[in-house]
């Protein structure tokens, strides 16, 4: 633990990140550090559970090429359900390319930049094909997009973000374009800069593993323990026959954890 978190309203106020003034309002307001994974297959079945979980979320995370009825009439009301239930519409696409072809998918088919607040990229291409392209856009009225998480480690057994050096690398680039750049998708806490959210996936109260890679832990030990920002919870919700009371569930742990550095 490299340091104790500064409190949320500080934090607000002190960073110069437009998006993460926002998230940070959000969550002040919401009472909630949760963010929803809906990786469900059709829009509808999306859009429902968004409808529902709108109140107890920060942040709906989706992956757009996994609707498979995906469509801009999908887009609309999803855009309308989070300015209307305030929350950051999340698009986990983890782009990986050169700037030109990130430019490109972001404009393209399912016109990524142009519904989604936030998206997610990978570090292993470099800063000058994620910096330039995304600012660009970011600083673009015409698009919705206004941030960026970095993938500084993913939550899977075996991950090669744990090789020597990877995430350090990562955090780097994040430091050094905090303009653009809102936060991270890690484990633990990785950088000292407060105004950097660490969002972190790999959460779940009731199982492990899921027999593809994933490793799951509590909210404890992923708020208290590695002192990340933000959980970010699937199927603990999603497969679970009684959803609100699971968005419920993890909502007020995670913000008691979390809330805890905010009152002492
Ligand atoms: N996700 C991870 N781990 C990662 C990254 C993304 O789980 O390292 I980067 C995504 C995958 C899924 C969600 O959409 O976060 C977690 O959902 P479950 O709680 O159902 O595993």
């Amino acid at each position: 633990v490299e340091n104790q978190r500064t409190p949320l309203s500080e934090r607000e106020s002190l960073t110069e990140n437009a998006l993460n003034k926002k998230i940070l309002s959000v969550m002040r307001k919401k009472k909630s550090n949760l963010c929803l994974a809906i990786d469900y297959t059709t829009s509808e079945e999306v859009l429902q559970l968004a409808e529902i979980a709108g109140p107890f979320v920060m942040a709906i995370k989706v992956h757009a090429d996994a609707i498979t009825d995906f469509s801009e009439e999908f887009t609309r009301k999803l855009t309308t359900l989070a300015n209307d239930m305030d929350f950051i519409i999340f698009e986990d696409r983890k782009f990986g390319d050169t700037g030109n072809t990130n430019l490109l998918q972001l404009k393209g088919a399912q016109k990524i930049a142009s519904w989604a607040d936030v998206v997610t990229v990978h570090a292993v291409q470099g800063t000058d094909s994620i910096a330039g392209v995304f600012r660009q856009l970011i600083n673009d009225p015409n698009y919705r997009l206004s941030g960026v998480l970095l993938i500084a480690q993913l939550s899977t057994k075996g991950s090669l973000t744990a090789l020597d050096g990877y995430t350090e690398s990562t955090v780097s680039i994040a430091e050094e374009n905090r303009d653009v750049i809102s936060g991270f998708i890690a484990q633990t806490r990785v950088s000292g800069f407060s105004d950097l959210l660490n969002w972190t996936p790999g959460v779940n109260l009731d199982a492990k593993t899921d027999s593809a890679g994933q490793q799951w832990r509590g909210v404890d030990e992923a708020i208290d323990v590695q002192q990340n920002d933000i959980i970010i919870v699937g199927r603990g919700v999603t497969s679970s026959s009684e959803p609100v009371q699971q968005l419920k569930r993890y909502r007020r742990i995670a913000w008691e954890a979390l809330a805890k550095d905010d009152e002492s």
